[in-house]
């Protein structure tokens, strides 16, 4: 048996070129209403720099199927061939509606961690999440209620229930959380997406976010695992199906709807990393700002398990071709190739 070779240095910055890209691509379809074309835009420049990075990696959470996915499938090869084996999640704009309505908080987000130890979903397309950092990560149990949950957080924090804030997607499915959340006292703070951006500030100190709670999917659910991971905070998830296909599909299988998807399942390796760059502007990231004489501005985070470290990366970017700035229906990586 050959010798797995695990990511043994730091991808940061490599990742970050990634999202950038993504980011920058995306940006440029912000308000226009276009969901489609701007994630469009996105996958192609992720495609594109990811295959300038050093690994050999698998795409298992991506785009979707191969028949209906170009690009980013799942299954996909991506990146040069050489170095680590990785396995690959992307979501090239995490909250499209976010970005085709110029609302806050649209991120460009990538997750690496060694082959074979990012959780595969199966047909779960939904799971129930919970996420903190890590001074709370002991406290947590999603077998318990949310208020329950939010009294053993706050006794973890040294806080009052009613200090901390609990961030919540703002669907149908979720007015009952929500009620139980406001008879606990914890303040809450609604988004319609997005909620990998909530688990991010959910398990970061210091973001406005002490809390994730709520039913999202569950591709979004691995890669915020891996931020979480990597941060050092804690999450539990457990599988929601929402659609009727969904749920028939898993009683079908005899998929056991109780059983707890912990940290180290969701993502099974010791290193593991996440980045993401803003698409629009929120609290936590700001978004990509175009100026034609100062170049194009972005801001990114990026995290690696194995180490902790965090950093927090502006890019200034000069695009090659003065085109870029006044055409946004350009094709290809819009003169991303140098990033
Ligand atoms: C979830 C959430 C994502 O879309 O997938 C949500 O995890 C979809 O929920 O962050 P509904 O199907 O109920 O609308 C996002 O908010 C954005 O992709």
């Amino acid at each position: 048996m050959t010798k797995r070779i695990k990511p043994d240095r730091n991808l940061a910055m490599e990742m970050v070129r990634i999202t950038e890209a993504a980011a920058i691509s995306a940006a440029r379809y912000m308000g226009t209403g276009q969901k489609e074309a701007g994630d469009q835009a996105a996958v192609d420049a992720m495609r594109a720099v990811l295959d300038t990075v050093e690994v050999q990696g698998t795409v298992v959470i991506g785009e979707g199927e191969k028949d209906e996915a170009p690009m980013l499938y799942n299954g996909e090869k991506v990146g040069m061939g050489v170095g680590p084996e990785v396995d690959v999640a992307v979501d090239p704009v995490e909250g499209t509606n976010l970005m085709a309505y110029g609302r806050p908080n649209s991120i460009a987000v990538l997750a690496m961690a060694e082959k074979g130890s990012m959780w595969n979903p199966g047909d779960s397309f939904y799971m129930n999440k919970l996420v903190v950092g890590k001074q709370a990560r002991e406290a947590i149990d999603i077998t318990k209620s949310p208020a329950d949950n939010l009294y053993a957080i706050a006794e973890a924090l040294g806080r009052d229930v009613r200090d901390l804030t609990v961030f919540i997607l703002e669907k149908e499915r979720h007015q009952p959380l929500i009620a139980e959340v406001r008879a606990a006292g914890a303040r809450i703070s609604l988004h319609t997406d997005g909620d990998v951006m909530g688990g991010l500030m959910a398990c970061i100190p210091g973001t406005g976010v002490d809390v994730l709670m709520g039913i999202g999917g569950t591709p979004e659910g691995v890669i915020t695992a891996a931020a979480v991971k990597a941060i050092g905070g804690g999450m539990q998830g457990m599988r929601a199906p929402q659609l009727p296909d969904e749920k028939a599909r898993l009683a079908a299988a005899g998929v056991d709807l109780g059983q707890v998807i912990g940290l180290d399942e969701l993502i099974n390796a010791e290193d593991a990393f996440f980045a993401a760059t803003g698409i629009t502007g929120g609290s936590f990231l700001e978004g990509v700002h175009f100026d034609r004489e100062a170049g194009v501005t972005t801001h990114s985070i990026v995290i690696r398990a194995l180490t902790g470290s965090v950093r927090y990366i502006k890019g200034i970017h000069q695009l090659k071709r003065p085109m870029d700035f006044k055409n946004r229906d350009i094709e290809g990586t819009h003169g991303l190739e140098d990033l």
